[in-house]
């Protein structure tokens, strides 16, 4: 049985969540609790030591470490429901959709976050290396955050998903991001009408957790 590292409020675990889901996959869940620092344990570190969840162990007994390799594997083990597209040109399509979800969307919560937390302080990147935080930076990421959701909203205008004609990869990703942004404050509103409805048909989707 696949094990997955999860922490249940946290945004990058639930992408791998929400593939596992998606997918139809049974798994195991141990639960990591980032807020009392598990993740920096030494018991974690043997698993992880990045110090970051989400983790996978696969069946075989190997211990993939993101959401990168964790992806790859699974679409490659599990290739029903196709989630990474099917044609090359899908293919290419939910790939830069999925990164720019990463760089403009997930990458600018985590600026926000991390450099203003007072529980974050000198943990401004995850992982083994303490850094501190730069004000500056949580400035920037809601700005970048706010144009993230308008680029977003534009894209949706009469699509039902993201990326190619299917639901994929870039529509899980987009989930996480557009909920988690709600600790910057950030939500979708009127400005918003495709993210709108696009997130309410998102929320019928029986995997969705
Ligand atoms: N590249 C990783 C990033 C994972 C990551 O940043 N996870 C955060 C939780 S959302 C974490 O483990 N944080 C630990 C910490 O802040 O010390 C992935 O997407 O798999």
């Amino acid at each position: 049985m696949i094990t997955l590292y999860d922490c249940a409020t946290a945004p990058s675990p639930r992408r791998a969540r929400l593939l596992l889901a998606a997918k139809g996959i049974a798994h195991d869940t141990v639960e990591i609790d980032l807020r009392s620092g598990e993740q920096l344990s030494e018991s974690y570190r043997q698993i992880n030591p990045q110090c970051t969840v989400p983790a996978l162990r696969t069946e075989e007994g190997a211990v993939l470490t993101d959401n990168a390799a964790i992806t790859a594997y699974l679409e490659a083990r599990y290739p029903q429901v196709p989630m990474l597209g099917v044609t090359p040109q899908d293919k290419a399509e939910i790939a830069s959709w999925q990164w720019r979800i990463e760089f403009e969307g997930l990458m600018p919560i985590a600026e926000v976050l991390r450099n203003t937390s007072p529980a974050m302080v000198d943990r401004a990147l995850p992982g083994p290396v303490n850094y501190a935080q730069i004000p500056a930076l949580a400035e920037r990421g809601l700005a970048r955050l706010q144009h993230f959701f308008v680029v977003l909203n534009d894209r949706l205008a009469g699509r039902d998903y993201i990326a190619a004609s299917q639901l994929s990869l870039a529509d899980l990703t987009a989930v996480v991001a557009v909920d988690f942004a709600r600790i910057a404050k950030v939500k979708p509103d009127e400005r918003h009408p495709h993210l709108l409805r696009w997130r309410a048909a998102m929320a019928q989707k029986p995997f969705l957790c």
